[in-house]
């Protein structure tokens, strides 16, 4: 633990990790948080949520091993007892089913990521390719697009917000969600600033459409018609930029075609959108000098999300508007957050029951229950789930824990007991993410990339374990490899004096050679000995950032040079490794130009390949979209984001300074038909169930669409649902969603109202 009286740390609440300083007092409490002026990207920016970091810290906490008994109740049991049997379940099950019986959900959060790479040696033991996590809610459209245009599924690209002259937002909300660094003060400039230009794209009047030079109040789900009549008239217009299609581009002439064919009035008309602005938005893109693009989950939670992702990219590239300052590049990753899958007919993996295809290696929440809830032989029979709470958080609440309670085996590795640990037959209880070295792999900037390695800055609670060594010890309970590597870990403590002699690397090469069996296991072999012998006693999973550094060394070479890192080969990669170990508010790791963007592109020709014939046949078919006819009558958002609350991080509602409850939104006229006021509670009910919640009656909200947040509803200690709010997914189904990635419509959740008395709510 680290002495200052400012402990230096990101913000774990979103996916931006701001350096924060935190002073704590005696207790542990963290009695004040303030930006982090050293941090290489957020620059001292923090917004209010960090501020109640404390809530998280202090939270009710599991402190010993659980497991469920014959009644249904938890019981304390010991760590040994519960690696072991934890270990035996899931070797039996393994050995009797096949490892593709067995899933793993989860990996990491906002702020967690170390966790979910040790988790890979878990699955590697349990021989299973099952990852279920919240991106394959959210980006696997996204992914899967990537894969086409640029080469491979785990290429990305920032978005310029903040350097651009022209900024199209889509779907996202910047000022509550955030997404790009500084997010407020970035917004704010490019609102101001006379000679840029702000446009964006919601259905509901945003905190950030309310800053907009143009605000294109979409209706819901409509999306694709807009952007496909967007990029329509700049075809049919000849505004492409010819010079860019014929430098950086394959297909331009195959998608043509389809563009020119799309009728530009009649999808402005479907969009709800006066065709006069698409113009002028068309216009301002194709003119403008540099044009930056954000989207998040309003086009991807919600109908043709695939589809969406595609024309979003089109915008962009079909004006040229891309690999140059003040545009959206792409960027490295210290280590890619995800994968690439092969699709199916070339031998991709697909689940067993629904036979879905992986997209960047991650398989999608919403079938989770269908690969369990069957009696189909090659059915999933056990989940470990580490850090998610998908009961809670994936797509029909009621299924998810009907899933997890007849599962064989389910596991549930938390700091907290969330609804999912509820449902589970085992819990293990974790160390949170200030206790423990932690990491995401959220370093997604261009030019200038980072990377933050944080210390941890409480001491452990007692009884509680870090992921990495939770893994460790299930790997070893499961007779993979050894307790310990004394040799080895000599050789390690000898290596660290002297690196450029490279005696760990050599002598690990010829461990494996010795031992093939370990080579599954390498990086827990590294983190028993090279991990031990770092600097810090608590250090040991910054094993595998050592792996990294000297990959991402070895890979962007120039690009780490340029960033001040002296040195070629191996002593470069430790360079980089010993820099980031001990910068304590994170590091620049690579500069790269912007010609050199152009090398991150993965197809062979480095050109992006713009035809997807999938996608071009999905454009084609929107006419036949029929318009949802049913007895209900409005269009829930299910999922804002909102000023106080931040996914599943916080169960306290305690830490909410307003909107306690979690109110849901409602136009005024529409309130006044259903004989609503401001602040009646109603009954909210979908197909699928129903939540009580309270009303905000607010002409922010378009005509038949509601709003309610997301990351309200949990179960605490001393609260009921006037203070905890509404579960959102209790009124979510699995089966609506995306066809080709299965990503939810958490954006079209179709809701009727009914209002209750205040009586009623003692029994809700
Ligand atoms: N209806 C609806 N559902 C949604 C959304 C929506 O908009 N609408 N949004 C979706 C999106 S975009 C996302 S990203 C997901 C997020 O959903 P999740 O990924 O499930 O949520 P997280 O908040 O990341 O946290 C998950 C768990 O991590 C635990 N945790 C915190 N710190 C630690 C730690 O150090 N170690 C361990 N092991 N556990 C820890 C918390 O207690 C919590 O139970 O929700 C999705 N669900
Ligand atoms: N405060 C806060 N910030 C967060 C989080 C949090 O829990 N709380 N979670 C983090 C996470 S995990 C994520 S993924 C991001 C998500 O960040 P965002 O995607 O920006 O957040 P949302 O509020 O879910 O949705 C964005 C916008 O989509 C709009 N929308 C709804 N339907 C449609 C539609 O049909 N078309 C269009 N164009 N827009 C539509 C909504 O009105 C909303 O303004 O936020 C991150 N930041
Ligand atoms: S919630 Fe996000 S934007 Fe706010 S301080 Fe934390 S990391 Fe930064
Ligand atoms: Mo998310």
């Amino acid at each position: 633990m680290t002495q200052e009286t400012n402990h230096k740390t990101a913000c774990i609440l979103c996916n931006q990790n701001c350096g924060i300083e935190i002073q704590k007092d005696e207790a542990g409490n963290f009695v004040s948080v303030i930006g982090d002026k050293d941090h290489p990207v957020s620059e001292g920016y923090l917004c209010q949520k960090a501020t109640r970091l404390n809530y998280y810290q202090k939270q009710e906490r599991l402190t010993s091993p659980l497991r469920k008994n014959a009644s249904g109740e938890f019981e304390t049991i010991s760590w040994d007892v519960a690696i072991k049997e934890i270990a035996e379940k899931l070797v039996q099950i393994r050995d009797t089913h096949g490892g593709k019986s067995i899933a793993y959900a989860g990996g990491g959060g906002q702020g967690n990521h170390l966790g979910g790479v040790y988790g890979a040696t878990l699955r590697a033991a349990c021989d299973t390719p099952y990852i279920y996590a919240a991106l394959a809610q959210e980006k696997t459209g996204n992914f899967w697009v990537n894969g086409h245009l640029f080469g491979r599924q785990n290429t990305n690209y920032c978005e310029a917000v903040g350097e651009a002259d022209y900024v199209l937002i889509i779907g996202a909300n910047p000022l509550q969600s955030h997404g790009i660094p500084k997010a407020r003060p970035t917004i704010n400039e490019v609102a101001r600033n006379p000679e840029k230009t702000l446009v964006v794209i919601d259905p509901r009047k945003t905190e950030t459409a309310r800053k907009a030079d143009l605000f294109l109040q979409v209706l819901p789900g409509k999306d694709a018609y807009l952007m496909a009549a967007l990029i329509g008239y700049i075809i049919q217009n000849g505004l492409e930029d010819k010079d860019f299609i014929e430098k950086h581009t394959v297909g331009f002439d195959k998608i043509k075609p389809h563009f020119e064919a799309i009728p530009v009035s009649e999808y402005a008309k479907i969009s709800g959108i006066d065709e006069d602005q698409i113009i002028q938005v068309a216009k301002g893109i194709t003119s403008a000098k540099t044009f930056a693009m954000r989207s998040d989950l309003g086009i991807e939670q919600s109908h043709n999300s695939t589809l969406n992702a595609y024309l979003a990219r089109l915008i962009f590239l079909v004006t040229g508007h891309f690999g140059r300052e003040g545009t959206n590049c792409l960027h490295n990753f210290l280590f890619p957050l995800i994968g690439h899958s092969k699709e199916p007919e070339a031998g991709g993996i697909t689940t067993q029951v629904t036979g879905m295809k992986g997209i960047g290696k991650l398989f999608p929440p919403n079938i989770l229950p269908q690969e369990i809830l069957t009696d189909h032989p090659n059915r999933l029979r056990a989940l470990i789930v580490d850090s998610a709470n998908p009961v809670a958080t994936y797509a029909d609440t009621h299924s998810q824990r009907k899933a997890i309670e007849s599962l064989e085996l389910s596991v549930v590795i938390d700091v907290a007991l969330t609804e999912t640990a509820q449902a589970a037959q085992y819990v293990l209880p974790a160390q949170n993410q200030f206790e423990k070295m932690e990491a995401t792999f959220f370093n997604l900037e261009f030019p200038n990339n980072f990377f933050h390695l944080r210390h941890p800055i409480e001491k452990p609670l007692e009884g509680t374990l870090d992921e990495p060594e939770i893994y460790r010890r299930l790997v070893v309970a499961m007779g993979e490899i050894p307790n310990s590597f004394p040799l080895l870990g000599a050789i390690a403590k000898l290596d660290r004096k002297v690196p450029a002699l490279k005696l760990f690397p050599v002598a690990l090469a010829m461990s494996m050679t010795i031992n093939p069996k370990w080579k599954k296991q390498q990086l827990l072999v590294v983190t028993e000995t090279l991990g031990k012998a770092l600097p810090y006693t608590y250090a040991k999973s910054a094993a595998f950032i050592w792996f990294a550094s000297h990959l991402f060394a070895r890979k962007y070479t120039k690009q780490v040079q340029r960033a001040g890192f002296k040195g070629k080969g191996p002593a470069l990669g430790e360079a980089l490794f010993n820099r980031i170990l001990n910068s304590k508010s994170g590091t620049i790791i690579s500069k790269h130009t912007y010609e050199e963007s152009w090398e991150l592109v993965r197809h062979k020709d480095k050109k992006i390949h713009l035809e997807i014939p999938e996608m071009l046949k999905w454009m084609a078919e929107l006419p036949k979209q029929a318009e949802i006819k049913d007895d209900f009558t409005f269009n829930l958002l299910a999922g804002e984001r909102r000023a106080y609350n931040a996914n599943a991080l916080f169960r306290n509602p305690d830490w909410r300074k307003k909107d306690t409850e979690g109110a849901l939104k409602i136009h005024p006229e529409d309130a006044a038909e259903q004989g609503i006021e401001d602040g009646d509670w109603v009954r909210c009910y979908s197909k699928n169930g129903e939540v009580v919640i309270k009303t905000w009656v607010t002409d922010e909200m378009p005509r038949k669409m509601l709003s309610m947040p997301h990351g309200y509803g949990f179960s605490y200690p001393g609260h009921d649902v006037k203070t905890t709010g509404a579960l959102v997914n209790n009124l979510t189904s699995m089966e609506d969603c995306d066809p080709l990635a299965k990503t939810p419509y958490h954006k079209n959740v179709r809701v009727n109202l009914e209002k209750v008395a205040l009586e009623e709510l003692a029994t809700a």
